[in-house]
């Protein structure tokens, strides 16, 4: 086997190194007196022209890990992310929850509190090192990831590190957590050799199993009227194909229910749409694929005798602490497998007439559903405030045919519809806000060439921390578009609260607390700060010229902003 020498002298040099030996592009990083030993394994590497993740600052957590998970996705490949020992971790816990939520394999890390309170290399020479160590630093974060170790010693590295790659690579993916002791990373490593290529694969997918794939055949065979419902089948790009095969063959309307990933590409005659709505209520059978919710019980469920199989890496999501959906078959494996040979069951009991006539019922509805979206859209052009309807209409026209949108909750998808794999990354059901403008600049890290558009709420632009994320997109270069949806409120929370009380007082009153944000600050001037081009718009005739005029900057390498002056309700 072969084994290759880098020419290292401390472990945190050995440690970088074999990350880039083991294919890690970059370190997203947010610093701290932790980072000593890291900062001069760089500056050595600058000289001795070692390999090491190249690095990116982040100038706050939360935006450090959205980059990653951008990156991640848009990509395929695994970041590495490090902070600084709790607090760096406690920043960036949001953003861990939603690469967890979102099975996005992360390598999670953060130093220690020096251990030593003298006599080592690295130890303790500063107050914080005492307050700022906890007793289970990982503790804080564990439940959000799927492993966490602390690495003791050099001798151990390569395990390590191989280990932490494998645990988030394998099915289902996610980040992990690895703790970097300071004297850890100061001990001397003269040389280090490793397996290269790396000998500990991640493992292989589950399979699905014949009789599950046969019972479900069955149960699809006895249906008139069957329905997929995903959110997140596309994260494979080949499931995306096996899906269009899929519903084609069987004229099965597919919705998009609260996705994250381009699934099915919207210009599919059997793609219905985004809302399980009347198609639920009159299924005999569903496929949920890679789907953890898809439909709302509370508010409406399918007949009591439809037949539900559940098809993805983790079908019954077994690390959310309650989930009661319907399963009476699930299968464990990849959707690009199994919904091919979940097609050939059904296929050997399928009924030629039947699945003719429903294609004629589907593309009705589709033609139906295509002209009452129109209608919307005709209706919404010239409201003032805009209708996020608009917005959503007139980046459809605006946007290059390749782009890819990430929407942080605002982009209406009906009206923006995306057609290829990859164009488009919703955000982490765990719904951590902050995400999407860090996510952004992730993705066009890891597709420079790609024009890419982030579609945020005022709420979510906020939480994003902005003047580190224009910081980091004008440092590392990375133009994006952000495209604020400002209704300025917390409308989920207006929803919320008339959603459950239509008749109480908070419906009733001018301005119940907790909803309103009122002077809110010109976001398009804090993108101008940072030397993007920024506009507000308020008249909706006005819109299609300004987004030309933002894409034409973001495409000439600037990065801009259209703080777009919206109505409050969102929806339409
Ligand atoms: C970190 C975090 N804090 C709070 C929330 C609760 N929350 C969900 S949606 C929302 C408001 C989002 O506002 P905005 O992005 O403007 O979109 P709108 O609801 O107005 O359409 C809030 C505060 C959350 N999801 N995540």
């Amino acid at each position: 086997m072969a084994r290759k020498t880098l020419s290292v002298e401390t472990v945190a040099e050995g440690y970088l190194a074999l990350l880039a030996e083991r294919g890690v592009e970059y370190l997203f990083a947010n610093a701290g007196t932790d980072f000593a030993p890291i900062v001069e394994a760089y500056a050595r590497a600058a000289q001795s022209g070692l390999n090491l993740p190249k690095p990116l600052i982040a100038t706050h957590e939360n935006v450090a890990a959205s980059m990653a998970h951008g990156y991640a996705v848009a990509s395929g490949k695994v970041p590495a992310v490090m902070v600084h020992v709790s607090v760096g971790t406690a920043n960036a816990l949001c953003a861990a929850w939603n690469a967890s939520r979102e099975n996005v394999p992360i390598l999670f890390t953060a130093g220690r509190s020096p251990l030593t309170e003298e006599g080592m290399v690295g130890a303790r020479d500063t107050y914080i090192h005492w307050a700022q160590e906890m007793f289970d630093q990982g503790g804080m974060i564990r439940e959000a990831v799927k492993w966490d170790y602390e690495l003791r010693n050099g001798t151990q590295l390569e395990t390590v590190v191989d280990r932490a790659l494998q645990v988030a690579t394998s099915s289902p993916a996610g980040p992990i957590y690895l703790t970097l002791p300071r004297e850890v990373l100061a001990e001397p490593m003269p040389g280090m050799s490793c397996f290269s290529p790396g000998r500990r694969v991640a493992a292989s997918p589950p399979g699905p199993d014949f009789d599950a794939i046969d019972a479900a055949g069955a149960l699809l065979a006895n249906a008139e009227n069957p329905l997929v419902i995903t959110a997140s089948a596309g994260r494979d790009p080949e499931a995306v194909k096996a899906l269009a095969d899929f519903a084609l063959r069987f004229a099965v309307p597919v919705i998009e229910h609260r996705h994250r990933h381009l699934n099915l590409p919207a210009d599919h005659p059997c793609h219905l749409g985004y809302d399980p709505g009347e198609l639920l209520e009159s299924a005999d059978a569903i496929v949920v694929v890679e789907s953890d919710v898809p439909w709302i019980p509370s508010r409406q469920n399918p007949p009591a005798d439809c037949k539900v199989i559940h098809v993805g890496i983790d079908p019954l999501f077994s690390r959310y602490p309650i989930r009661g959906f319907p399963a009476d078959v699930a299968i464990t494996g990849r959707p690009s497998v199994a919904l091919a040979r979940l097609g050939a069951a059904w296929a050997s009991r399928a009924s030629a007439t039947t699945i003719e006539s429903r294609r004629r019922r589907v593309a009705e509805r589709r033609e139906s559903q295509q002209a009452a979206w129109r209608k919307l859209r005709e209706g919404a052009a010239t409201q003032q405030p805009l209708s996020p309807v608009h917005v959503s209409a007139c980046l459809a026209e605006a946007r290059h045919p390749d782009s890819a949108i990430v929407n942080e909750y605002t982009l209406l998808p009906q009206h923006c519809p995306s057609t290829r794999p990859g164009s488009f990354f919703g955000s982490s059901p765990a719904a951590g806000l902050g995400w999407g403008a860090g996510a952004a600049l992730g993705v066009k890290l890891a597709q420079p060439d790609r024009q890419v558009i982030a579609v945020l709420g005022d709420g979510s632009y906020i939480f994003s921390n902005p003047v580190a994320v224009h910081h980091a997109a004008a440092m590392h270069k990375l133009p994006v578009l952000f495209i604020v949806v400002n209704n300025a409120m917390w409308g989920a929370v207006r929803r919320a609260t008339l959603g459950m009380y239509p008749q109480g007082d908070a419906a009733k009153s001018n301005k119940p607390p907790f909803i309103d944000l009122d002077e809110l600050p010109a976001f398009d001037k804090v993108c101008e700060a940072a030397g993007g081009y920024g506009e507000r718009v308020e008249d909706p005739a006005e819109l299609p010229a300004a987004l030309k005029r933002a894409l034409k900057a973001v495409d000439g390498g600037q990065q801009a902003l259209l703080n777009v002056i919206c109505q409050g309700g969102g929806g339409g």
